[in-house]
């Protein structure tokens, strides 16, 4: 029969194959009634826990022991039930109270007990230890039990054991049980009370109890010999350079066994993928290019033909700085978007009509998005070719919901170059999305006021239908002639957050920027 040396069998194993730890833990269960908890364990071998249970799986692997695991629940005082537990609870010290003055009215009560009035009487009366009777004009409380009859209710007996230590389910339904006939839902009742009342909490705790098996007995029996020598678990250089490792016992490892997990720092997911993003335009030849976040009015929509009564330039769309400032371009440049938004300057377009004024381009705003910084690259940069992109944050006063953020990032581009054709322009598109795992996605006619023509590139998900990722076009003369430049500009503005949203498998743009700890540390790091 062949073997796999990594599948440890019954008898197979001896303890002349055991670390020096295993034999310590094993040698320790054979002794007495050979069943102890991990802490135990530990005390009595002197080994950590971590290394007790490491050596105790071991040994239940070689069925020399057992483990059992069993969840335990415990319970420990809040800050106010610790209070209470010493000074008693609110309705307790009420009723003595009210005990001592046969009656008393809510004013005296709230006089006595300031701010814990409302709890003490809202407990008298739940626990029906006093009851309500109008006199005249005054509402008295009246104590309805007499002192000997309400020595301790339950929930201060459990208050009293958690507070002495008895903090583990069990141990406390004993300890009450000894004194109280209660079934097991009534003791559930109270437990639940005391949490509701923010006085006692409750947690759980895997507890593991270690047996020594027959197996294990046997071994420890026929093997009394067993010798604890210790073994070398880690070559050092000291240990090659003096040869002294030569004769001595090597400590075995199993390298199937599963590991701790550990969770390495990594970088944020959507940080990733930003990476990626920019590095598929770079190996499409783009260079990245960056740009300021404020922005004037001129450069964010007038020079990209955006007529100055456009509603996306309304104060509730866009972030405007209260400051305006002389707008960075030549004064031909802005001379010539000035016509062109009037009349159509020297084109067959008729433009916008009206006055295009200057002190409205002068405005300082938080950029809406980044085809403000493609733009003003390309007023400085008039001759082909040109391919650029920018990854940056814009933002737009939003209503937030699961696709909506006020700030967001974009990821925009452009290609000038003579000859180049809307065909490119998708084909470019579909590349980018290809390459970053958007096999299937559709370009449905847009519109734009600075591109003709104009698309909108959706994506499917199974559970929201199409989503809109992004706009694209072909910038029109309006926009290109006054900046001198003389060929065909493809021009795209993409939103990243909802890709990567729908990339990183999250229902909600906002998540992006939650940080759940469980997320990140599962989050899969995929090139
Ligand atoms: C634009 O911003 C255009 N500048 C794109 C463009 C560039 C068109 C160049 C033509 C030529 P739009 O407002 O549709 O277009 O925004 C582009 C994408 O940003 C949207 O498709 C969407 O994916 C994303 N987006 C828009 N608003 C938000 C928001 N509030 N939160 C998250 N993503 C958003």
């Amino acid at each position: 029969m062949l073997r796999g040396h990594s599948m440890i069998r019954k008898g197979d194993i001896t303890t002349a194959e055991l670390t020096a730890t295993e034999k310590r833990v094993l040698l320790a269960l054979g002794e007495k009634g050979g069943k102890w908890n991990q802490r135990t364990l530990s005390e009595k071998t002197g080994i950590n826990e971590d290394a007790v249970m490491q050596a105790a799986f071991m040994l239940a692997q070689r069925e020399l022991c057992e483990i059992k695991e069993e969840k335990k629940v415990y319970y420990r005082l809040t800050e106010e039930g610790r209070a209470y537990a010493e000074e008693g609870l609110p309705e307790r010290r009420a009723l003595y109270f009210l005990i001592d003055r046969n009656g008393a009215t809510v004013e005296e009560l709230r006089d006595a007990f300031g701010d814990e009035v409302k709890i003490a009487i809202n407990w008298l009366l739940k626990k029906n230890w006093a009851r309500i009777e109008k006199r005249g004009a005054e509402r008295y409380l009246i104590p309805t039990i007499v002192l000997e009859e309400s020595l301790s209710g339950i929930d201060e007996e459990i208050l009293d054991f958690v507070s002495e230590g008895a903090t583990e389910r069990g141990t406390l339904a004993g300890r009450i049980k000894t004194r109280i006939l209660l079934t097991e839902d009534e003791l559930n009742g109270f437990l639940t009370q005391l949490s509701s009342r923010n006085l006692v909490e409750s947690y759980s705790r895997v507890e593991r109890e270690i047996a020594i098996t027959e197996v294990g007995k046997e071994e420890v029996l026929s093997r009394r010999d067993i010798s604890v020598e210790d073994e070398i678990a880690q070559l050092t250089p000291e240990l090659l350079r003096t040869g002294s490792w030569r004769g001595r016992k090597f400590k075995r490892y199993d390298v199937n066994l599963a590991s701790k997990e550990v969770f390495p720092a990594k970088i944020h997911p959507y940080q990733r993928l930003l990476d990626r993003m920019r590095r598929i335009f770079t190996e499409m030849g783009f260079v990245e290019i960056k740009g300021e976040v404020v922005q004037s009015a001129f450069w964010n929509f007038d020079a990209l033909f955006v007529p100055q009564d456009h509603p996306a330039r309304e104060m509730q769309d866009t972030f405007y700085l209260a400051a305006r400032k002389r707008i960075e371009a030549s004064d031909e440049e802005i001379e010539k978007v000035k016509q062109m938004h009037e009349h159509g300057g020297s084109l067959n377009s008729t433009g916008w009509g009206g006055e295009w004024k200057r002190e409205l381009g002068e405005e300082l705003l938080l950029r809406t998005h980044t085809t403000a910084v493609t733009l003003s690259y390309l007023a400085s940069h008039p001759e082909p070719p040109v391919k650029v992109f920018c990854i940056d944050r814009v933002y737009r006063r939003e209503t937030i919901d699961p696709t909506h953020i006020p700030e967001f990032d974009q990821l925009e581009g452009i290609v000038m170059d003579e000859g180049v054709t809307f065909s490119n322009l998708l084909g470019c598109l579909a590349t980018f999305y290809n390459k970053i795992g958007f096999p299937s996605i559709r370009f449905r006619p847009g519109y734009f006021p600075y591109t003709e023509p104009s698309v909108e590139v959706e994506v499917y998900m199974a559970e929201r239908g199409w989503i809109e990722l992004g706009g694209a076009g072909i910038f029109r003369e309006e926009v290109t002639n006054p900046m001198g430049v003389d060929y065909p500009v493809l021009a795209w503005g993409l939103g990243i957050g909802r890709l990567a949203m729908i990339s990183l498998g999250l229902a909600d743009i906002r998540d992006l920027y939650q940080p759940d700890i469980d997320w990140l540390r599962n989050a899969r790091i995929v090139r």
